[in-house]
């Protein structure tokens, strides 16, 4: 967008611009519920990492989790997820289907996990993906944030080499934006019905695992795999047929690559979130036009309300 403190929901944002949509969504919060954004946590390099949290405030109510911008670079799903917002705001007592997704869930939204990395990217760094800390070499900076979390941290597909852009960081969640992450994930555990991690691109719909499992050095199956393999079925299903494309899903480690520390593997093993996904949102590149903002915000919906469907249905 031209002017700085202006929000284009067809465009992409800066953060100054983000925040201050955010505080406007919460200023005017749906009739019935509660918004506040409230800061879960600070970058390395002291941005606050915000959260818009539409509620009923009832005690132990279920929650969707929806974050963006883990990786700087993955702009269009930031914008995904203010179309999502925006959608829930416009459309209470409109569209039923909006109506039930806020009367059933509290939504927890994190438009930008990884600020400093964000701020980065608009300064002309366009293709930056990890964090901003200072590490080994200084020359080198940054952390994955998503080869950081405490689930199978230091294993495969991530790197302890800081220049490396899967770099794993120097221990398990060394990361303040990992901890905070953690520490709000934990807290709300298996209240959270789904946790649904964007990233891009590809058209994928993800879950966990990443990981190999010890002894047979292949991709580590969950018991519970079959399961949120019918979810996830059920979301990519629903995607494809918004504007009949083509959608993978399953397990992360077979589907794309092999991975540790990743933020969906957390949530699933150390939260105790059953269903958690990294869904990656459409196009073949990290620079798209904003005209895939509203085309994006379409498929990710109907994979989130699918994929909330299958689990009410179970
Ligand atoms: N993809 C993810 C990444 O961090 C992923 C894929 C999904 C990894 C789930 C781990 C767990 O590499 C992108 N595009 O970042
Ligand atoms: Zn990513």
């Amino acid at each position: 967008s031209k002017n700085e403190l202006f929000f284009d929901y067809d465009d992409f944002n800066n953060l100054t611009s983000i925040y201050q949509e955010m505080d406007k969504i919460a200023a005017k919060c749906i009739p019935g519920f509660v918004c506040a954004v409230d800061i879960i946590g600070t970058s390395v390099e002291k941005q606050p990492i915000k959260r818009l949290k539409i509620s009923k405030n009832v005690a132990n109510r279920k929650v969707i989790w929806l974050d963006a911008t883990t990786h700087a670079r993955e702009w269009l799903t930031t914008a995904t997820t203010f179309k999502i917002m925006k959608h829930l705001q416009d459309k209470y007592k409109v569209d039923p289907t909006v109506t039930s997704m806020l009367d059933k869930y509290d939504w927890h939204i994190i438009p930008v996990v990884n600020p400093d990395g964000y701020i980065y990217t608009w300064k002309g760094s366009r293709l930056w993906r990890k964090n901003r800390s200072i590490n080994s070499k200084p020359t080198c900076p940054g952390v994955d944030l998503n080869r950081n979390a405490d689930s199978a941290w230091g294993a495969v597909g991530a790197s302890a080499d800081p220049c490396s852009e899967t770099y794993r960081g120097p221990s398990v969640a060394s990361e303040p934006e990992t901890q905070a992450l953690q520490k709000h994930i934990k807290s709300l555990g298996s209240n959270i019905i789904e946790f649904i991690s964007l990233h891009a691109y590809g058209n994928y719909w993800l879950i966990p695992f990443g990981h190999l499992d010890d002894a047979t050095k292949k991709c580590y199956v969950a018991p519970d795999a079959a399961e949120t393999l019918r979810v996830a079925d059920a979301a990519a299903n629903a995607i494809e047929k918004v504007f009949n494309t083509k959608w993978k899903r399953g397990p992360s480690c077979n589907t794309i690559y092999p991975n540790s520390g990743g933020m969906i593997d957390y949530a699933k093993a150390k939260a105790g979130v059953k269903y958690t996904t990294v869904p990656e949102v459409r196009g073949n590149g990290f620079i798209v036009p904003p005209a895939q903002i509203e085309p994006s915000f379409k498929e990710i919906w109907a994979g989130i309300v699918a994929s909330i469907g299958a689990i009410e249905k179970k």
